[in-house]
């Protein structure tokens, strides 16, 4: 199957940051892999949107607070800025998340004006990207399915943590299951241009 770029799709990149690769607090072991597809998609897509874990310092998802990971994404430091890798010459708009103390902030759209923007620029179908499959890239994509946008998820384009082996291939089958697609960055085609 493959997918031709539409003035009425959007392309979200989640959590290309310092952080989610190798190296970084949360280091995503394959994260590297998402560059080459990224930087190639991006520019074909007329709307794209990056999204930024964004927390305060004394997150709750933080182990010294109880939570699961180690300290990552702290608003405004390095391990929260984007990646140089990701050429942001074609992002449109930046949306952060997992800013309040409370809530994990997962999804792009949990607390954040992702969903209103989409809507406001006649958007119908999402293409998701980026880190982690099994985390953020995940939560996002249902989130977008579950409030009416189509949703792809673009497998080769998005890396995951897998904390247990196979947390990747289990993410995948429950997009599949909420009836989001997953395909490959190879089978999007075409080019929107501006
Ligand atoms: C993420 C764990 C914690 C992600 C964010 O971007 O997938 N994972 N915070
Ligand atoms: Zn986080």
């Amino acid at each position: 199957m493959t997918y031709e770029i539409r003035p009425d799709d959007a392309l979200v990149v989640v959590d290309v940051q310092h952080d989610f690769l190798p190296g970084g607090a949360l280091g995503v072991a394959e994260g590297e892999r998402i560059f080459e597809p990224i930087d190639d998609l991006a520019p074909r897509f007329g709307r794209v949107y990056a999204t930024r874990d964004w927390h305060p310092a004394d997150h709750s998802s933080f182990a010294q607070h109880g939570g699961p990971w180690p300290v990552h994404c702290v608003a405004n430091t390095h391990g929260a800025a984007f990646d140089p890798r990701l050429d942001l010459a074609h992002v449109d708009v930046v949306v952060d998340k997992g800013v309040d103390r409370d809530t994990d902030g997962y999804s792009g759209f949990a607390a954040t004006s992702l969903a209103a923007d989409l809507r406001e620029h006649n958007v119908r179908r999402v293409f998701v990207c980026g880190l982690a499959t099994d985390y953020c890239v995940k939560a996002t994509a249902l989130d977008a399915q579950a409030a009416g946008f189509e949703a792809v998820v673009l497998e080769d384009a998005a890396a995951a943590v897998n904390v247990e082996p196979g947390d990747e291939e289990r993410a995948l089958a429950q997009l599949r299951q909420a009836g989001v697609a997953v395909a490959r960055s190879g089978d999007v085609v075409g080019n929107v241009s501006r």
